[in-house]
């Protein structure tokens, strides 16, 4: 297995394996009931006990099914420093609980979020809502399917008809210019759902369930593994002006969405702001 070049497939298995045993350890914490540990970026970016008990197990079984590969995760960040450690060219990105207020409220809407990455780029990834079952899965150029169903995103091709789906940082100063994006964004959309997750965000526009979605603010283990769902089932993902996604921006729609929103969220300046 060491050496050679795995094949996406089989990190996809090893991913599906730790995300489902992942989700399994977050929903029982849930019942066990859940307390804030401490915050991080501001006074509402909470880590909960769960979020760090989830990722330690998480990295543990990574760590035995591939020993030298690379692992980021949101709470520990580098196990093994920048960039792929360990020589195996293979690194994971893990978000243990994406969407920690939901988990902290209660909302059964959060998710493990797993990705693989060979050499710089995502090659396989899964999405799991732990609350309730929900599985997304994609192998780059293999497509995205939920429960054995192959997904193909939405055939909306008019912005102002279309369901956007979208999300707010932690920082007030930071909502308060996200607030008024979606102000001015808000006549031209059919309608904004906020489901406070984007890994399942991004999962549910290739389901078709949103028309399309975007965000700012998020981090690599946000958007690596659900990313890859939505080009898998045929969205296009990127950030403003052919960047790709990051930090300043995440859109994901299908080809005929895409360009008309990038140009509303360019003109209201969508990736500026603090
Ligand atoms: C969350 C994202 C969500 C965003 C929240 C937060 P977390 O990630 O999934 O889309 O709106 O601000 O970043 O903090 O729950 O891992």
């Amino acid at each position: 297995m060491q050496g050679t070049e795995p094949a996406p497939e089989e990190l996809l298995k090893i991913a599906v394996e730790v995300a489902r045993e992942a989700a399994g350890i977050a929903y029982r914490m849930r019942a066990e009931g859940v307390s804030a540990v401490a915050t991080k970026s501001t006074v509402t970016d909470v880590v909960t006990a769960a979020d760090r008990a989830v990722e330690r197990q998480a990295v543990a079984a990574l760590r035995a099914a591939r020993p030298t590969d690379a692992v980021l995760g949101e709470e520990y960040g580098d196990a093994d420093g920048p960039g792929p450690g360990g020589g195996s060219g293979v690194r994971w990105i893990l978000d243990p609980i994406d969407g920690t207020v939901n988990y902290l409220y209660g909302l059964p809407h959060y998710a493990v979020s797993l990705a693989a990455e060979v050499d710089g780029e995502v090659v396989a990834g899964v999405v799991r809502n732990a609350a309730t079952g929900d599985e997304w899965t994609a192998v780059r150029g293999g497509g995205a399917y939920r429960a054995g169903r192959r997904l193909g995103g939405s055939v909306e091709t008019d912005l102002g008809q279309a369901l956007v789906a979208t999300g707010f940082g932690y920082d007030p100063a930071r909502r308060a210019h996200q607030a008024g994006v979606l102000h001015q964004l808000l006549p031209h959309v059919r309608d904004i759902r906020r489901f406070g997750v984007a890994s399942i965000d991004l999962c549910l526009a290739a389901e078709g369930m949103v028309d399309g979605y975007y965000e700012k603010g998020l981090n690599l283990w946000d958007h690596a593994a659900g990313g890859l769902v939505a080009a898998e089932a045929g969205l296009r993902v990127g950030g403003l002006n052919g960047a790709g996604p990051g930090p300043e921006l995440v859109i994901a729609a299908p080809p005929a969405l895409f360009g008309p929103l990038h140009d509303h969220l360019a003109r209201l300046d969508a990736a500026g702001g603090p």
